[in-house]
């Protein structure tokens, strides 16, 4: 733990120079809040439950700003969203790679999420999570069933991890701040 700890700090020091603003998103249960847990992020959390839906969000750590919350069927408040979709420089989108039934819904939140003005070029990872299931589908096939390959005009990665254990997660933001270091130049 210490040493994820102290990696991930490494990592966010990478950001420093500039504020990154970086949203985790993805379908209720697919491991969100455990991931803000595991990095140790979470004691900072505020959740602001009145408008319609629970946010998450971390006070800056060196200059990273993360801000959480769950999507899918909630269209009665998606118009909301577009607010925190604003100045976001990288997105992180958690699937539940054990849990094939919602890869068509978790692709098409992640297609809709990427089709608004506010996130054109936006640079993601995608953390295949509960990488230690059995049935768990391995990133490379995770990313078939999503249809990345179809998300023109971005750069993006698919991450296998554990957000119960913490594989994989420094991993992923390591890559997700090299992908936000090229779109912002
Ligand atoms: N086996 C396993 N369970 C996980 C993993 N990540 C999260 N979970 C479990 O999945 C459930 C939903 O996780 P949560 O973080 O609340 O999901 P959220 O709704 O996206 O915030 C919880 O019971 C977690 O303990 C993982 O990597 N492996
Ligand atoms: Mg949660």
């Amino acid at each position: 733990m210490g040493l994820l700890l102290s990696t991930l700090h490494n990592t966010l020091m990478r950001f420093t120079g500039y504020e990154a603003r970086i949203l985790m998103l993805g379908l209720d249960a697919a491991g969100k809040t455990t991931i803000l847990y595991r990095l140790k992020l979470q004691e900072t959390v505020t959740t602001v439950p009145t408008i319609g839906f629970n946010v998450e969000t971390v006070q800056p750590i060196r200059n990273v700003t993360f801000t959480v919350w769950d999507v899918g069927g909630q269209d009665r408040i998606r118009a909301l969203w577009k607010y925190y979709y604003q100045n976001t420089d990288g997105l992180i989108f958690v699937v539940d790679s054990a849990d094939p039934e919602r890869f068509r819904e978790a692709s098409s939140e992640l297609s809709a999420i990427l089709e608004t003005d506010e996130m054109r070029g936006v640079p993601f990872v995608v953390m295949a999570n509960k990488q230690d299931l059995p049935g768990a589908r391995r990133p490379g096939e995770l990313s078939e069933e999503l249809e990345l390959r179809k998300m023109k005009g971005r750069r993006w990665h698919v991450q296998g991890c554990c957000a119960t254990t913490g594989d994989g997660l420094v991993e992923g933001l390591e890559i997700l701040t090299d992908l936000v270091k090229e779109f912002k130049k």
